[in-house]
């Protein structure tokens, strides 16, 4: 599109028709969710959905024990079912639902048409008993507006590979991502488990275990066709450094982004296991080194980088270095600064730093039907944020149009997420062949 033919009775001058206006085609895209842990129906028990997965959510879980004296362990030894009744009573039903998890429960129920102040879980339970799965699919992602999603997929968890082994039914709109956390951070552990699987490994990361990997990568990319490779990282990441994954990154991991032709994701200050006894709601957050991004940027020109990273404080740093390396993309606003007020600052500097070339938001759902909250959240968000800049223009005396406001909403959450994927050619489907859950799953061992 050419700006400049726009027709003066086109251009919105008006600040309520700009808020309608981004209001309106902030609320209406079909969104690319870069970035989740969902899982399709036909991976069983590894798909999260309904009421109990809902409640029993690490970031509630974490909430949980702010109001309520009960140990992590007592907690975690109750079946799923009580724990969410806990939780429920607890953090809905004796105190109002303030936080950005709470509310977001309480977006999802009213969406669905269920009571968010219901005083017990029973209605709730009997609504997801009653639905059928492939409709439920088919209504969150409507609900939601997301026409695909991006998983998070471990070849090396012998539960997941199964499924990809005996070549269960994966719904096109779920694009497999390969994560590399094991390999890349936990290697001192890892390498068994590549051993066992026939790799030729050692706990060095020696050069033959580096090609190793590069063959091990090779065959899971030709099975899973990940959209891209991703890797949650520790604040002290370093890069380059003398360790095995320096050696792995380098040997394999961005030779094998290359021949794909996929980017690699960094996501950056995650703290694991600061109070372990919390399980997955333990984790914390530190304060990245960004000239780590930046020398990856710089020494790998021909690769892509998607990072997002955790820590408030370094929102600012990744964007900066975006403005320096074109082959880096900044990407949604990663678990503790997914809140509106975190939302909306990070949004509003990117959009004055970098324009439009960013992606504004991921879901990081693990449940289904937190698509719907976690889209309905950032929507509101992104467009406030959106409508800030534009407003901008405004004052600057450039007026936009509608078709020029709803372009630049296409691409902040479709166009950057697919050109940065490689998948402009490739159009997202208008339907989709459903097929019944797998029932059984073949006990082969997994092999690479
Ligand atoms: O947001 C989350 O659910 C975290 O537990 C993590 O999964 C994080 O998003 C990650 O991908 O490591
Ligand atoms: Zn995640």
């Amino acid at each position: 599109m050419l700006f400049r033919e726009a027709k003066p009775e086109d251009q919105i001058r008006d600040e309520s028709a700009l808020r309608q206006a981004v209001g309106d085609a902030v609320g209406s895209v079909p969104v690319f969710d870069i970035h989740t842990h969902l899982f399709p129906f036909s991976f069983e028990r590894l798909c999260k959905w309904g009421i109990d997965d809902l409640l029993t959510y690490h970031y509630l879980v974490a909430e949980l024990f702010r109001s309520c004296e009960i140990s992590p362990k007592a907690f975690f030894d109750m079946p799923e079912p009580r724990q969410a009744d806990l939780i429920w009573r607890k953090l809905f039903v004796e105190n109002p639902p303030l936080s950005e998890a709470t509310a977001g429960v309480c977006t999802v129920l009213a969406k669905l048409g269920l009571d968010p102040r219901a005083k017990t879980l029973d209605e709730a339970r009997e609504f997801f008993a009653d639905v059928d799965p492939h409709e439920h699919l088919e209504v969150v992602l409507e609900l939601a507006g997301v026409s695909d999603l991006a998983m998070t997929n471990d070849p090396l968890d012998d539960q997941e590979a199964l499924y990809w082994q005996s070549d269960s039914f994966v719904d096109p709109r779920f694009h497999a991502v390969i994560r590399l956390d094991p390999i890349l951070c936990q290697w001192e552990t890892s390498w068994r488990k590549l051993e066992a699987r026939g790799y030729k490994v050692d706990a060095e990361a020696s050069e033959q275990a580096v090609d190793e990997v590069h063959r091990f990568l090779d065959s899971w990319s030709g099975r899973l066709q990940p959209r891209y490779l991703a890797v949650s990282l520790p604040p002290d990441f370093a890069y380059p450094d003398d360790s095995p994954r320096t050696r792995l990154l380098e040997g394999a991991v961005l030779h094998v982004c290359r021949e794909l032709d996929v980017p690699l994701a960094l996501m950056v200050g995650v703290r694991r296991g600061v109070n372990p006894e919390l399980g997955l709601a333990g984790d914390g957050v530190g304060w990245a080194d960004v000239s780590a991004i930046e020398r990856l940027c710089a020494r790998w020109p021909e690769n892509r980088f998607l990072a997002t990273l955790l820590a408030l404080e370094n929102q600012h740093q990744l964007l900066v270095a975006s403005r320096k390396f074109a082959n880096l993309m900044p990407f949604g606003c990663w678990w503790f600064v997914n809140n509106p007020s975190t939302i909306e600052s990070i949004t509003r500097l990117r959009f004055e730093m970098l324009g439009a070339t960013f992606i504004p938001q991921h879901s990081d759902a693990r449940v289904l039907e937190q698509l719907i909250y976690k889209w309905d959240h950032s929507r509101r968000v992104v467009a406030e944020a959106l409508f800030a800049s534009f407003r901008q223009l405004q004052h600057a005396g450039w007026f936009p149009t509608k078709a020029e406001i709803e372009s630049v909403v296409r691409r902040l959450f479709q166009g950057n997420a697919r050109g940065m994927l490689c998948l402009d050619q490739i159009q997202a489907p208008l339907s989709v062949e459903v097929r019944p859950a797998m029932s059984q799953v073949s006990d082969d061992r997994p092999k690479a």
